[in-house]
């Protein structure tokens, strides 16, 4: 079936996470992805974290999908010639290099643009232009910067970083938004363009709530904060454990059996106020005046998660789930790595998929979280290193076999 992204073509010098994500996704698209790695070493990831000796490791393989891999010396010269054959064979071309790899390899954007003035070129970055500009950056120094880390976490205890790669992923899905708008530009001007996105500014676009919260403070206490009504607010918006950012409370109550995840995490919405009291049995509750509307509730957020939290005790993650949710109270497990690799119905949609690999057999990926009716995704194994290098270079810039001998000869690929 013709996907939606047929016909694009990217040239890809992606390493790590933040930029294959990217590239990646639009892989799953349909682009044609053109995976650049140094011959010999590759992207660095292929080697980390390793589970299995000599093998592609999970980190590259579920990174990578639907990729090519060439390998190629952009340092050497042969190199820089076969790169700027496919700069002008490409319509866009992601990176994710410390600020200025690619410019001291000879290739500054003006120089890209004289190259093919179509190419779309897309980099991520630690920080946008100011005091820390050449720094590199890795996840959890996006979590920090971007105000996650500082918001994240317990009142009493230390900031905390996040599981979700909110640095890496998250900007990785704001330079696929930021390439396709692009490329969509492009249809009318038929002029390329620069891509850049920070990962601090992609963290902090995902703590947009919080930078709210900062202004709402210098009108009073934050109210759904566990902190009111007695404890203190600072200058700056403090960590709220698991209270909800939202407009309704919300905190993650214990489950039985009582292992580390068994947890539900439940809201109390005005709609769903009589029905939980029911449950838990405390109906004297439900028009009690200091307890039936949400404004006398919120002082005492802490007493109403734990009466709520001593019928959790009595029910599994997934009971409390199926007795809640139909009686108007969002809630939901807390599941576990574990509980979604087994999870069926995320099999069955493709957002868990079992993968085959030659040299590493059959292991699980995360596919693509974005469905599109017209063109379905098929979630395809990760290139070994220059696994494509020849066909690359016949195919997309029509090199003869002696070329290629001469190329590798020079040790360019
Ligand atoms: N041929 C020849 N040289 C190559 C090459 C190739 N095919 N591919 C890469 N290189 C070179 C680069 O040009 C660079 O050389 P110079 O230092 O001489 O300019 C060198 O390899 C290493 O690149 P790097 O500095 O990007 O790599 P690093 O491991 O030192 O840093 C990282 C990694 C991620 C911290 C850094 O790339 C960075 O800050 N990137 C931007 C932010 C980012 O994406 N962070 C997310 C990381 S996790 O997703």
């Amino acid at each position: 079936m013709a996907k939606a992204l047929d016909g694009v073509r990217i040239l890809d010098m992606t390493h790590v996470q933040s930029g294959p994500t990217c590239t990646q996704l639009l892989a799953w698209f349909g682009a044609d992805v053109i995976k650049v790695e140094r011959p010999g070493v590759g992207d660095a990831t292929r080697s980390q974290l390793h589970d299995i000796p000599d093998v592609d490791s999970l980190y590259f393989t579920m990174l990578n999908h639907n990729k090519r891999s060439i390998t190629l010396n952009t340092k050497s010269e042969q190199g820089k010639h076969i790169f700027t054959e496919l700069i002008r064979k490409c319509d866009v071309m992601a990176e994710n290099f410390a600020p200025g790899a690619l410019d001291r390899m000879g290739f500054t954007w003006e120089r890209i643009q004289e190259i093919n003035p179509r190419m779309i070129y897309a980099s991520v970055k630690g920080f946008g232009p100011g005091p820390y500009v050449d720094c590199k950056v890795y996840e959890n120094v996006a979590q920090c910067t971007g105000g996650a880390a500082s918001t994240t976490g317990f009142d009493d205890g230390p900031p905390l970083v996040t599981g979700a790669q909110i640095g890496d992923s998250g900007t990785g899905l704001n330079l696929a938004l930021g390439i396709v708008t692009a490329l969509f530009q492009r249809e009318k001007t038929g002029r390329g363009q620069r891509v850049i996105c920070a990962m601090q500014d992609g963290v902090l676009n995902l703590c947009r709530v919080k930078m709210r919260d900062q202004q709402r403070l210098k009108h009073g206490p934050l109210k759904e904060y566990p902190q009111y009504p007695s404890g203190k607010f600072g200058d700056a918006v403090p960590r709220a454990g698991n209270a909800s950012g939202g407009g309704q409370p919300g905190w993650a109550v214990k489950c039985a059996p009582g292992g580390p995840d068994d947890y539900a995490y439940v809201i109390i919405q005005p709609q769903g106020w009589e029905a939980l009291m029911k449950v838990i049995g405390r109906e004297d509750l439900i028009d009690h005046p200091d307890w039936q509307t949400p404004a006398v509730r919120l002082p005492k957020l802490d007493q109403c998660f734990a009466m709520v939290e001593e019928w959790t005790k009595t029910k599994t993650k997934f009971e409390v789930m199926e007795i809640l949710n139909p009686l108007n109270v969002p809630c939901g497990p807390i599941l576990s790595m574990n509980d979604l690799a087994e999870e069926p119905s995320l099999r069955e949609t493709g957002t868990i998929v079992e993968v085959d690999h030659p040299t590493r057999g059959p292991y699980l990926t995360v596919g693509n979280p974005i469905k599109l009716s017209d063109s379905p995704t098929e979630v395809k194994r990760s290139p070994l290193l220059g696994e494509h290098t020849d066909e690359i270079l016949k195919q997309v810039i029509g090199y003869s076999d002696e070329e290629i001998a001469a190329a590798r000869e020079q040790g360019a690929i």
